[in-house]
């Protein structure tokens, strides 16, 4: 009920609406409508009420990365139908896991804050309250599990193509990394779950660092965030961005076995084809220089004595020359 009473007010996109209108939409009385707005301004909703005018949204306070918020004319057909939002999780990751199995393809898990955030290889992944936007999204393509790293580049491509929707340019460090101003603001981990042929599930989480002004001191020469490098964007119209940007070359993905757009915008936005980078592998480092991505989204690298090999994501962790790119 709550649900569609804040949806009316913001299809007003900031104007009056009448409490009686509204009782009359939703079919309830005025008092009762008056009830809800109560408990939607508990909620954090700056909603002003104005005698003989009615209701109106003054601005979506704090960003609340909710249902209401994102969904609201979002433009997708399957991706975030559903969106599960939480205060406070251990990794959002984890939780699409444990609920997969009886979740529909495009649900998403968002949380505020992560107190378990997790990496590639149980590496940690800071998540802080209100800074970003930590979130998964269940997926169940009918592909085979070892395509499944694909998934990470479709990610990449569409969280850089709506960065620059909304005005940002990014690279990407392939495979899970995006790059603003030489540093990492998101990061990409994709789980699966298989039979030897057969996908049941893939978890893809996606962090973003949005308002995060003071990283911690392990962290602070190689990330940065949205807001530190002054771009002051609503995490709202971020995660719509992405998850719009997302569905599209998912969709030419799986049902039209289309990878060419994203490896086009792989290759366009790529921080490392034409550099030399060094490839970390166990404990060995080897200095390589980055030629190409090939069809298949691997990376395809020049090694010291001139020989051409192919890289499959998941091997390796990429550093650069002089820093983190
Ligand atoms: C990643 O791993 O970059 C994948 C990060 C995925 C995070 C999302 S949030 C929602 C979902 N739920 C989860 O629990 N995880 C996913 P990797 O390439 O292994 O990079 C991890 C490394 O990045 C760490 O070892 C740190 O050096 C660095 N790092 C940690 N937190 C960071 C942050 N907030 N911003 C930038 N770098 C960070």
């Amino acid at each position: 009920m709550r649900d569609k009473i804040i949806e009316i007010i913001l299809d007003q996109d900031g104007g009056f609406i009448s409490g009686e209108e509204l009782s009359k939409y939703i079919g309830i009385s005025r008092a009762a409508i008056w009830k809800h707005i109560k408990i939607l301004k508990e909620e954090g909703y700056n909603i002003e009420s104005v005698n003989k005018k009615g209701y109106r949204l003054i601005e979506i306070p704090k960003d609340l990365l909710t249902y209401k918020n994102i969904n609201h004319k979002l433009n997708a057909k399957i991706i975030g139908n559903k969106i599960i939002h939480f205060e406070t999780i251990g990794s959002t990751n984890d939780y699409a896991k444990e609920i997969a199995s009886n979740e529909d393809e495009g649900t998403i898990i968002i949380s505020e804050e992560q107190t378990n955030g997790r990496g590639r290889l149980g590496r940690q992944w800071y998540s802080k309250s209100y800074d970003g936007i930590w979130m998964s999204v269940i997926l169940k393509p009918n592909i085979m599990p070892y395509e499944a790293p694909f998934i990470t580049l479709i990610a990449g491509a569409s969280i850089a193509k709506a960065l620059k929707n909304l005005g940002v340019e990014t690279l990407i460090k392939w495979p899970n990394d995006v790059i603003l101003n030489d540093k990492k603001i998101s990061g990409i981990l994709t789980e699966l779950s298989a039979e030897i042929e057969r996908v049941n599930y893939i978890v893809l989480g996606i962090g973003i660092n949005v308002k995060t002004m003071e990283f911690s001191q392990e962290i602070s020469d190689i990330a940065t965030s949205l807001y530190k490098e002054n771009y002051k964007i609503s995490r709202v119209d971020i995660v719509k961005n992405i998850l719009e940007e997302f569905e599209k070359l998912y969709f030419k993905y799986v049902n039209e076995n289309s990878k060419e757009e994203t490896l086009d915008i792989c290759r366009k936005y790529s921080a490392i084809i034409g550099k030399e980078i060094y490839l970390l592998k166990n404990k060995s480092k080897e200095l390589v220089k980055c030629l190409d991505i090939n069809k298949d989204g691997n990376l395809i690298v020049e090694k010291k004595n001139k020989t051409i090999q192919e890289i499959v994501s998941g091997e390796v962790s990429i550093r650069g020359v002089e820093g983190y790119v």
